[in-house]
């Protein structure tokens, strides 16, 4: 049977990230995607000026409600960019609402990235989203995002397994079955994730590129999904994701040195149907 994810994000029209990434990559992998748009943005919020907003909160539970109604199930739940504080608690019931036994709950808590909250969010953000990873089976946060939810100080640099082990340790703690860590990278050639399964860490790292685009989160997220949805295990979804995400953001800086916003995820979607192996 095709598997079936309900992926929640935002739209932004423009700049490559959530729902224009999350459809066409997930789908790529063979899974059926059905989508819940938290809000349509102009573009991605990072960047850009005088972005259009358009929140649909209200929508939110109404479309949940008609597809149970329905009859219709997920084997898999993908949240990540919410547009306000209240879509956490809607986002929670929405789970409930959807959830069962077998249906696999990801978790991207996307808020922040390099040491800061992104502008629209509100400094108790961090609380907020902590509750929803607490429901969540995966929780794939970024380094910055892990520290604000847990309190512990961000630093910048190296990392040392010590510091990924108290990192994924509190986000366990914190409820998440199982935690992934994003943004890991011990040396300048390699960088990937951790994750603390049965509690032994394991990582899966591809090459470092020296380069920074929006929207790289949410290529790996998806194709993590897609990996998952294809049998693989956390380990090897983990580093099919790191692959692929790695590809894109290579192309995107030999080919297309100039560009600032999303990376070329299009162009290596044969590259992650072969990761596959389909
Ligand atoms: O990729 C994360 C993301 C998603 N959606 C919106 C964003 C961002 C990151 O900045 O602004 C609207």
């Amino acid at each position: 049977m095709q598997k079936r994810v309900a992926a929640i994000h935002d739209i932004s029209g423009f700049g490559k990230c959530s729902l224009t990434v999350a459809l066409p990559i997930i789908s790529a992998a063979g899974v059926e995607t059905a989508v819940i748009p938290t809000a349509v943005l102009s573009t991605h919020t990072g960047g850009f000026k005088d972005f259009t907003f358009r929140d649909l909160t209200e929508d939110i539970v109404p479309i949940a409600k008609h597809w149970k109604a329905e009859g219709i199930r997920f084997d898999a739940i993908y949240t990540g960019y919410l547009g306000s504080f209240r879509q956490i608690d809607l986002v929670c019931e929405i789970i409930d609402i959807l959830r069962d036994e077998e249906t696999v709950v990801v978790v991207d808590p996307v808020m922040a990235d390099h040491g800061k909250l992104y502008q629209i969010f509100p400094a108790d953000f961090p609380q907020g989203m902590k509750k929803l990873c607490a429901k969540a089976d995966i929780v794939i946060p970024n380094l910055t995002e892990a520290c604000l939810m847990l309190g512990i100080e961000y630093k910048e640099g190296v990392f040392t397994e010590e510091y990924v082990a108290e990192i994924l340790t509190g986000l366990k703690n914190m409820g998440a079955k199982l935690p992934i860590l994003t943004g890991v990278y011990f040396d300048d050639k390699k960088l990937g994730a951790a994750a603390l399964e049965n509690g032994m860490i394991k990582y899966a790292f591809a090459d470092r590129v020296d380069a920074m685009y929006h929207g790289t989160g949410d290529v790996y997220g998806s194709a993590l999904i897609g990996a998952l949805m294809n049998g693989k295990n956390i380990k090897e979804s983990m580093q099919i994701a790191a692959e692929y995400t790695s590809g894109c953001i290579r192309r995107t800086k030999d080919f297309q040195p100039e560009r600032t916003y999303g990376v070329d995820f299009e162009n290596e979607l044969p590259k992650y149907i072969k990761l596959l192996g389909k």
